[in-house]
């Protein structure tokens, strides 16, 4: 996957961002997603000529938006930030709902920008003027941990410095450091020595304190029916394996969120229900005291089962993600109540609780696996069978869900299995979220595919090309039906409650005549693709023929024609729930 530039006499003059390309490799980025722009061009230059387009190196990506979401994913499925280089204003604009869907989603991001010249004598007349904004870092400032604009060499050291450090620090998120096009093609005289990096790196987790620990052990201790709600936890097998050991010493039901990655055995007889956009509801509300390791939307969940009266159960939050709340975004969701506040990542809480509680005994029976009901046409539930039958035993990483997936369609038996969703739900993530976890497990045993709606794919579809082009193989199922149909749904609801006719519902909705050849687009940017997939019968043995081509290396894509409807996705779901 590399592409190695030529060598050509290297000039003996340095420029300022050789210097940032030197910080750059310091820091062990490892890629540079980006669309190139002349803000940046000084800094192109350096990648290329004076790294040699290696530690980091640049993937080309044909959107802004696809550059973030690949290293969305890449971060999601490897725990570490990679870079991302977006023009000026423009293609920061272009980025700003992938940073947006990151920020949500609290992975770590290094964002470089470029802007100007900042000073106006040295701009050429027009592009250099449209292309320079004051205070550029204000358009992703309200979801991005910390921004800024250095004025030298040594301050872009800093600034690299510390935007790799806070993006770090959990909660972890994008940080954006916009480069000065003047300060990069500055001529420098030497380069100034790197700073030994490792004196700069995030700080190791904090620990609660053993009083807080001991009152919430106590709690969990006593409980009649304890529970536990699964949020952004790691995808460490000691950290998932902590987590069973707890629930079964407490005899604890386990929830788990559709929104985020893998954090418990699906199968477990202690895991409550299927994963679910909306957890909770009548099993929690059994619950006396309930353990939340950083659920995404505890005081939701307190709301969807205890409604408007206060929650029952004693609630320990194990949460530091109210380090990160700001004003503008209220992706911080509601405000929980809570007994006990651990302010820690609950991955840092876990093993104390699990040496601090005492075993209550085993209440839970098994639960049964529900009745099959036989398919008769391709739904969702249909393509979610014929995948988990051609995959038994094999080691898959969900990238992506549609919207109409029910938790209840594929178990979940490994950390890896399932990266959870966009954060943000910001449509369009889907493919660029697959084509990063891809980088990011490139040569591992497991393969990557991302189940998708068509909408979601289409938004996002030339990330593919970047995947061909740097050989990354995964594999993207759409389940396309045709339509952004979890839309259709809210009229349908807006109608029915207005009295107006609900066969309206598809209007400005559905993605039909032309009908959109899917594989097509595939395959226009060098990947495989498969379908349409109409019939039943041709189901299985068409994701058969794209599992074997993505086991040989390829990118493919199978478009699988879908009814629209969804399988009650939403257990648990306040009436009023929106998207
Ligand atoms: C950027 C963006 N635009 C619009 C929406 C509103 N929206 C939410 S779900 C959805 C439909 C997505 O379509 P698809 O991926 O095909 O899934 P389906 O609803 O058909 O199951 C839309 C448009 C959004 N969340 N994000
Ligand atoms: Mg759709």
């Amino acid at each position: 996957m590399s592409e190695s530039p030529v060598r050509v006499n290297p000039s003996p003059e340095l420029w300022g961002s050789d210097a940032i390309a030197a910080m750059l490799r310091a820091l062990d980025i490892p890629y540079l997603a980006l669309n190139p722009g002349a803000s940046y061009r000084g800094l192109h230059d350096s990648i290329v000529n004076y790294l040699g387009n290696e530690r980091p190196q640049m993937l080309l990506c044909l959107h802004e938006e696809a550059a973030v979401a690949i290293a969305h994913g890449y971060a999601k499925a490897s725990g570490r930030m990679m870079g991302v280089v977006l023009h000026s204003n423009v293609g920061l604009m272009h980025g700003s709902m992938a940073i947006f869907n990151a920020w949500c989603d609290r992975v770590p991001m290094l964002i470089l920008g470029a802007t100007g010249p900042w000073d106006a004598a040295r701009r050429r007349p027009w592009i250099d003027w449209i292309h320079t904004a004051s205070d550029q870092g204000a358009l992703v400032r309200d979801y991005t941990k910390w921004d800024n604009q250095p004025a030298s060499v040594p301050a872009a050291y800093e600034a690299l410095l510390r935007a790799v450090q806070v993006a770090d620090t959990a909660p972890r998120g994008p940080t954006y450091v916009n480069l000065d096009a003047a300060l990069q093609e500055s001529k420098i005289a030497v380069l100034p020595p790197t700073p030994d990096v490792s004196r700069y790196r995030a700080p190791p987790p904090v620990a609660p304190s053993a009083e807080n620990i001991e009152k919430a052990a106590q709690l969990l201790s006593s409980a009649k029916s304890p529970a536990i709600l699964m949020g952004r936890v790691t995808r460490g097998e000691a950290d998932w394996n902590a987590r069973v050991a707890l629930a079964e010493k407490l005899q604890a039901r386990v929830f788990t969120d559709i929104k985020t990655p893998a954090a418990f055995p699906t199968d477990h007889p202690l895991h409550a229900e299927p994963p679910a956009t909306f957890p909770g509801g009548k099993l929690l509300k059994e619950a006396d005291v309930i353990l939340a390791l950083d659920a995404v939307d505890l005081a939701g969940t307190l709301k969807a089962t205890w409604g408007d009266a206060p929650a029952a159960a004693k609630v320990i939050r194990v949460s530091l993600d109210a380090h990160i709340h700001r004003g503008w975004s209220m992706d911080y969701q509601g405000l929980p109540p809570s007994d006990v506040y651990l302010m820690c990542e609950p991955d840092v809480a876990v093993p104390l609780l699990l040496d601090a509680v005492k075993a209550r005994p085993a209440a839970v029976s098994r639960k049964e696996e529900p009745k099959q009901e036989k398919d008769e046409a391709i739904s969702i539930r249909a393509l979610a069978r014929a995948f988990n039958e051609l995959t038994e035993g094999m080691d898959v990483c969900l990238s992506k869900l549609p919207l109409g997936w029910n938790g209840a369609y594929r178990h979940f038996r490994h950390p890896m299995d399932y990266l959870g969703a966009d954060g943000g739900g910001g449509v369009g993530a889907g493919p660029g979220l697959t084509v990063g976890a891809a980088l990011a497990l490139k040569g591992s045993r497991r393969m990557v595919v991302g189940i998708m709606g068509d909408g979601d794919y289409l938004m996002g579809v030339t990330a593919l090309w970047t995947a061909t082009h740097y050989k990354l193989p995964c594999l993207m199922i759409v389940a396309n039906n045709r339509s952004f149909y979890n839309d259709e749904l809210h009229q349908e609801r807006v109608a029915r409650e207005r009295g107006r006719p609900v066969e309206n519902k598809w209007i400005g909705q559905r993605i039909d005549e032309p009908d959109i050849d899917l594989a097509a687009m595939a395959r226009a940017q060098g990947a495989v693709g498969v379908g349409p997939v109409k019939q039943l019968a041709e189901l299985q043995r068409s994701l058969a023929q794209a599992i074997e081509e993505v086991q040989k290396g390829a990118v493919c894509v199978v478009d699988v024609r879908v009814v629209p409807g969804y399988d009650a996705p939403m257990s648990g779901a306040p009436a009023a729930a929106r998207r």
